[in-house]
Protein backbone atom coordinates (compact mmCIF):
# COMPACT_ATOMS: atom_id res chain seq x y z
CA UNK A 1 0.00 0.00 0.00
CA UNK A 2 1.36 3.30 -1.05
CA UNK A 3 0.98 6.40 1.35
CA UNK A 4 0.70 9.93 0.56
CA UNK A 5 3.18 12.27 2.40
CA UNK A 6 2.99 15.84 2.63
CA UNK A 7 5.66 17.68 -0.02
CA UNK A 8 8.36 19.02 2.47
CA UNK A 9 10.36 22.36 2.15
CA UNK A 10 13.19 21.52 0.51
CA UNK A 11 12.55 18.48 -0.76
CA UNK A 12 13.28 17.97 -4.39
CA UNK A 13 10.33 17.41 -7.32
CA UNK A 14 9.58 13.94 -8.36
CA UNK A 15 11.34 15.19 -11.18
CA UNK A 16 14.90 15.50 -9.86
CA UNK A 17 14.35 11.89 -9.34
CA UNK A 18 12.81 10.70 -12.70
CA UNK A 19 16.00 12.93 -14.26
CA UNK A 20 18.51 11.06 -11.84
CA UNK A 21 16.65 8.10 -13.81
CA UNK A 22 19.04 5.04 -13.96
CA UNK A 23 21.83 6.13 -11.65
CA UNK A 24 22.54 4.59 -8.87
CA UNK A 25 22.70 7.14 -5.79
CA UNK A 26 24.64 6.57 -2.48
CA UNK A 27 23.65 9.59 0.20
CA UNK A 28 26.53 8.79 2.68
CA UNK A 29 24.85 8.96 6.09
CA UNK A 30 26.41 11.89 7.88
CA UNK A 31 23.80 11.68 11.10
CA UNK A 32 21.52 9.05 12.11
CA UNK A 33 18.78 11.05 10.62
CA UNK A 34 20.26 11.35 7.04
CA UNK A 35 20.01 7.33 5.60
CA UNK A 36 21.87 5.51 3.52
CA UNK A 37 20.20 4.59 0.08
CA UNK A 38 21.27 2.52 -2.22
CA UNK A 39 19.48 2.62 -5.57
CA UNK A 40 20.20 0.82 -8.33
CA UNK A 41 17.69 0.62 -11.04
CA UNK A 42 20.29 -1.02 -13.18
CA UNK A 43 23.42 -2.50 -13.41
CA UNK A 44 25.56 0.21 -15.53
CA UNK A 45 27.99 0.31 -13.20
CA UNK A 46 29.47 -2.08 -10.23
CA UNK A 47 32.21 0.11 -9.21
CA UNK A 48 30.50 0.06 -5.46
CA UNK A 49 30.74 -3.73 -5.72
CA UNK A 50 33.62 -6.45 -4.31
CA UNK A 51 32.76 -9.49 -7.11
CA UNK A 52 33.36 -12.97 -6.02
CA UNK A 53 34.11 -16.46 -7.42
CA UNK A 54 32.57 -16.75 -10.60
CA UNK A 55 30.50 -13.25 -10.64
CA UNK A 56 33.80 -12.11 -11.12
CA UNK A 57 34.29 -13.36 -14.12
CA UNK A 58 30.48 -13.04 -15.62
CA UNK A 59 30.56 -9.19 -15.11
CA UNK A 60 33.72 -8.02 -16.49
CA UNK A 61 35.00 -4.36 -16.69
CA UNK A 62 32.75 -3.70 -13.62
CA UNK A 63 29.77 -4.04 -15.20
CA UNK A 64 26.49 -5.68 -15.51
CA UNK A 65 25.56 -7.88 -18.42
CA UNK A 66 22.74 -7.87 -20.20
CA UNK A 67 19.98 -9.08 -19.41
CA UNK A 68 16.78 -10.57 -21.03
CA UNK A 69 15.15 -7.45 -20.78
CA UNK A 70 18.24 -5.36 -22.38
CA UNK A 71 19.33 -4.03 -19.46
CA UNK A 72 22.37 -4.50 -17.65
CA UNK A 73 21.74 -6.87 -14.94
CA UNK A 74 23.84 -8.22 -11.79
CA UNK A 75 24.47 -11.85 -13.13
CA UNK A 76 25.52 -13.57 -9.99
CA UNK A 77 26.00 -17.33 -11.69
CA UNK A 78 25.56 -18.53 -15.27
CA UNK A 79 26.81 -21.92 -15.73
CA UNK A 80 27.16 -25.35 -14.29
CA UNK A 81 29.30 -25.93 -10.95
CA UNK A 82 30.16 -22.29 -9.56
CA UNK A 83 29.63 -20.12 -6.36
CA UNK A 84 29.87 -16.41 -6.67
CA UNK A 85 28.94 -13.51 -5.08
CA UNK A 86 28.92 -9.86 -5.27
CA UNK A 87 28.53 -7.57 -2.26
CA UNK A 88 28.76 -3.67 -2.05
CA UNK A 89 32.50 -2.94 -0.71
CA UNK A 90 31.70 -0.24 1.79
CA UNK A 91 30.18 -1.78 5.21
CA UNK A 92 26.87 -0.65 6.07
CA UNK A 93 26.64 0.17 10.06
CA UNK A 94 24.08 -1.38 12.05
CA UNK A 95 25.60 1.39 15.37
CA UNK A 96 22.48 2.34 17.60
CA UNK A 97 20.13 -0.23 16.65
CA UNK A 98 20.04 0.62 12.89
CA UNK A 99 17.25 -0.67 10.52
CA UNK A 100 17.04 -1.11 7.21
CA UNK A 101 15.16 -1.70 4.26
CA UNK A 102 15.63 -3.23 0.80
CA UNK A 103 13.62 -4.25 -2.67
CA UNK A 104 15.22 -6.62 -5.36
CA UNK A 105 14.22 -7.41 -8.40
CA UNK A 106 15.06 -10.90 -9.39
CA UNK A 107 14.73 -13.61 -12.73
CA UNK A 108 16.57 -17.19 -13.34
CA UNK A 109 16.85 -17.60 -16.64
CA UNK A 110 18.10 -20.00 -19.31
CA UNK A 111 17.71 -23.30 -17.06
CA UNK A 112 20.15 -26.14 -17.58
CA UNK A 113 19.37 -29.36 -15.88
CA UNK A 114 15.84 -28.44 -14.41
CA UNK A 115 17.53 -24.88 -12.97
CA UNK A 116 19.56 -24.52 -9.94
CA UNK A 117 20.05 -23.78 -7.38
CA UNK A 118 19.05 -20.43 -6.81
CA UNK A 119 20.30 -16.54 -4.71
CA UNK A 120 20.70 -15.52 -1.37
CA UNK A 121 20.43 -11.79 -0.05
CA UNK A 122 22.97 -11.96 2.15
CA UNK A 123 24.54 -9.85 5.48
CA UNK A 124 27.94 -10.65 6.76
CA UNK A 125 30.97 -9.28 7.98
CA UNK A 126 33.18 -8.84 5.15
CA UNK A 127 32.94 -8.38 1.69
CA UNK A 128 35.18 -10.62 -0.27
CA UNK A 129 33.77 -14.19 -0.33
CA UNK A 130 31.72 -16.52 -1.89
CA UNK A 131 30.49 -19.94 -0.02
CA UNK A 132 29.44 -23.35 -1.41
CA UNK A 133 27.86 -23.93 -5.00
CA UNK A 134 25.42 -26.26 -5.44
CA UNK A 135 23.26 -26.34 -3.04
CA UNK A 136 25.04 -23.98 -1.24
CA UNK A 137 23.95 -21.17 -3.23
CA UNK A 138 27.25 -18.83 -2.81
CA UNK A 139 25.90 -19.10 0.85
CA UNK A 140 26.84 -21.89 2.79
CA UNK A 141 29.96 -21.81 5.10
CA UNK A 142 29.80 -18.03 5.11
CA UNK A 143 29.54 -17.04 9.07
CA UNK A 144 28.57 -15.35 10.83
CA UNK A 145 25.62 -13.89 8.45
CA UNK A 146 21.68 -14.41 7.63
CA UNK A 147 20.30 -14.85 4.24
CA UNK A 148 17.74 -14.76 2.61
CA UNK A 149 17.09 -17.20 0.08
CA UNK A 150 15.36 -18.07 -3.06
CA UNK A 151 15.83 -21.54 -3.67
CA UNK A 152 14.58 -23.87 -6.95
CA UNK A 153 16.65 -27.00 -6.30
CA UNK A 154 15.67 -29.37 -3.72
CA UNK A 155 18.53 -30.68 -1.62
CA UNK A 156 16.50 -32.91 0.76
CA UNK A 157 14.78 -32.33 4.16
CA UNK A 158 16.64 -29.13 4.68
CA UNK A 159 14.62 -27.80 1.89
CA UNK A 160 11.72 -29.05 2.74
CA UNK A 161 12.10 -31.61 0.25
CA UNK A 162 10.93 -28.82 -2.07
CA UNK A 163 12.54 -27.38 -5.20
CA UNK A 164 10.58 -23.82 -4.99
CA UNK A 165 10.93 -22.30 -2.03
CA UNK A 166 12.55 -19.40 0.15
CA UNK A 167 13.97 -19.27 3.40
CA UNK A 168 15.94 -17.23 6.29
CA UNK A 169 19.46 -18.79 6.95
CA UNK A 170 21.91 -18.37 9.55
CA UNK A 171 25.56 -18.77 9.61
CA UNK A 172 26.05 -19.99 6.21
CA UNK A 173 23.92 -22.81 7.26
CA UNK A 174 21.34 -24.34 4.73
CA UNK A 175 18.94 -25.72 7.10
CA UNK A 176 16.78 -22.74 7.07
CA UNK A 177 15.49 -21.03 10.36
CA UNK A 178 12.11 -19.85 8.99
CA UNK A 179 11.23 -21.15 5.56
CA UNK A 180 7.94 -20.45 3.00
CA UNK A 181 7.24 -23.34 0.73
CA UNK A 182 4.30 -21.73 -1.09
CA UNK A 183 5.48 -19.12 -3.57
CA UNK A 184 3.47 -17.35 -6.09
CA UNK A 185 4.76 -18.80 -8.93
CA UNK A 186 8.14 -21.61 -9.71
CA UNK A 187 11.56 -19.98 -10.50
CA UNK A 188 11.59 -21.71 -12.81
CA UNK A 189 9.55 -20.27 -15.30
CA UNK A 190 11.37 -17.45 -15.82
CA UNK A 191 9.13 -14.65 -14.62
CA UNK A 192 10.30 -11.59 -12.61
CA UNK A 193 10.40 -11.54 -8.99
CA UNK A 194 9.93 -8.42 -6.56
CA UNK A 195 11.55 -9.26 -3.11
CA UNK A 196 11.62 -7.07 0.21
CA UNK A 197 13.84 -7.58 3.07
CA UNK A 198 12.98 -5.10 6.09
CA UNK A 199 15.05 -5.31 9.13
CA UNK A 200 13.59 -3.47 12.52
CA UNK A 201 16.87 -2.99 14.57
CA UNK A 202 14.72 -1.92 17.62
CA UNK A 203 12.83 -4.91 17.41
CA UNK A 204 14.91 -7.01 15.54
CA UNK A 205 12.06 -8.16 13.30
CA UNK A 206 13.56 -9.86 10.12
CA UNK A 207 11.03 -9.55 7.59
CA UNK A 208 10.37 -11.05 3.63
CA UNK A 209 7.83 -10.29 1.60
CA UNK A 210 7.77 -11.73 -2.69
CA UNK A 211 5.78 -11.10 -5.26
CA UNK A 212 4.80 -10.97 -8.90
CA UNK A 213 4.79 -7.14 -9.24
CA UNK A 214 6.54 -4.27 -7.39
CA UNK A 215 3.78 -3.54 -5.26
CA UNK A 216 4.81 -4.74 -2.05
CA UNK A 217 2.70 -7.20 -0.41
CA UNK A 218 0.69 -6.16 3.04
CA UNK A 219 1.63 -9.40 4.73
CA UNK A 220 4.87 -11.01 5.31
CA UNK A 221 6.07 -13.82 3.79
CA UNK A 222 8.28 -15.08 6.51
CA UNK A 223 9.76 -13.38 9.63
CA UNK A 224 12.58 -14.39 12.19
CA UNK A 225 13.81 -12.35 15.20
CA UNK A 226 17.34 -11.80 15.07
CA UNK A 227 20.03 -9.14 16.60
CA UNK A 228 22.20 -8.90 13.98
CA UNK A 229 24.42 -6.64 16.20
CA UNK A 230 24.99 -9.67 18.34
CA UNK A 231 24.69 -12.23 15.34
CA UNK A 232 27.52 -10.93 13.82
CA UNK A 233 29.72 -9.62 16.36
CA UNK A 234 30.24 -6.10 14.98
CA UNK A 235 28.23 -3.14 13.66
CA UNK A 236 29.97 -3.61 9.97
CA UNK A 237 27.86 -5.17 8.26
CA UNK A 238 27.86 -6.00 4.71
CA UNK A 239 25.54 -6.32 2.02
CA UNK A 240 25.03 -8.63 -1.17
CA UNK A 241 23.70 -11.26 -3.12
CA UNK A 242 25.00 -14.90 -3.69
CA UNK A 243 24.42 -17.31 -5.81
CA UNK A 244 25.61 -21.01 -6.68
CA UNK A 245 24.94 -23.85 -9.10
CA UNK A 246 25.46 -27.52 -10.04
CA UNK A 247 24.91 -30.37 -12.18
CA UNK A 248 21.68 -27.81 -12.69
CA UNK A 249 22.66 -24.07 -13.45
CA UNK A 250 20.79 -21.03 -14.54
CA UNK A 251 21.39 -17.99 -15.23
CA UNK A 252 20.45 -15.94 -11.90
CA UNK A 253 20.29 -12.21 -12.44
CA UNK A 254 19.94 -8.97 -9.86
CA UNK A 255 17.55 -6.69 -11.92
CA UNK A 256 17.22 -3.66 -9.23
CA UNK A 257 17.90 -3.29 -6.14
CA UNK A 258 17.24 -0.49 -3.93
CA UNK A 259 18.70 -0.18 0.23
CA UNK A 260 17.74 2.26 2.54
CA UNK A 261 19.29 2.47 6.05
CA UNK A 262 16.39 3.04 8.23
CA UNK A 263 13.03 1.29 8.45
CA UNK A 264 11.58 2.58 5.81
CA UNK A 265 9.10 -0.25 3.58
CA UNK A 266 10.01 0.16 0.38
CA UNK A 267 6.73 1.15 -1.73
CA UNK A 268 7.99 2.35 -4.59
CA UNK A 269 11.39 0.84 -6.30
CA UNK A 270 10.88 2.97 -9.45
CA UNK A 271 11.06 6.31 -7.30
CA UNK A 272 13.03 5.14 -3.96
CA UNK A 273 13.33 9.38 -2.57
CA UNK A 274 9.77 10.14 -3.94
CA UNK A 275 6.47 10.49 -2.40
CA UNK A 276 5.59 6.89 -1.80
CA UNK A 277 8.30 5.91 0.35
CA UNK A 278 9.21 6.08 3.97
CA UNK A 279 12.65 7.33 2.73
CA UNK A 280 12.62 10.79 2.93
CA UNK A 281 16.19 11.86 2.68
CA UNK A 282 17.46 15.74 4.84
CA UNK A 283 17.20 18.49 2.59
CA UNK A 284 20.85 18.89 3.43
CA UNK A 285 22.05 15.11 2.26
CA UNK A 286 20.02 15.38 -0.83
CA UNK A 287 21.95 19.25 -1.03
CA UNK A 288 25.02 17.26 -1.42
CA UNK A 289 23.73 14.53 -3.07
CA UNK A 290 23.15 16.56 -6.25
CA UNK A 291 26.01 18.25 -6.06
CA UNK A 292 27.83 15.17 -5.81
CA UNK A 293 26.08 14.20 -9.23
CA UNK A 294 27.09 17.41 -10.71
CA UNK A 295 30.64 16.52 -10.16
CA UNK A 296 31.40 18.66 -7.15
CA UNK A 297 32.34 15.51 -5.26
CA UNK A 298 35.00 13.69 -6.24
CA UNK A 299 36.85 10.10 -5.05
CA UNK A 300 34.62 8.09 -2.60
CA UNK A 301 31.63 9.77 -3.02
CA UNK A 302 31.69 9.66 -6.97
CA UNK A 303 33.24 5.74 -6.20
CA UNK A 304 29.93 4.73 -4.74
CA UNK A 305 27.88 6.12 -7.75
CA UNK A 306 26.73 3.63 -9.90
CA UNK A 307 26.37 5.27 -13.13
CA1 LIG B 1 14.84 -26.15 -10.39
CA1 LIG C 1 18.23 -26.24 -2.53
CA1 LIG D 1 16.75 -24.20 0.87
Amino acid sequence: MKTTRPQLPGRPSRHLSTLLGAAALCALASSPAQATLINYQNFDNLSAFTLNGITQTINSSSQGVIGPSGARVLRLTNDYWSSGSAFLTNAFSLAADASFSSYFEFQFTGQKGGGADGIVFAVQTVANTAGGAGGGIGYQGLSPSVGVEFDNWNNGGGDGNNDNHAGININGDMNSVARADTLPAQFDDGGVFHAWVDYNGATDLLEVRLALSDTRPTAALMSHTVDLVTLLGTTDAFIGFTSGTGAAAANHDIRRWVFTGEFAPIDDPDDPVGPGNGTVPEPGSLALLSLGLLGVFGGLRRRALAT
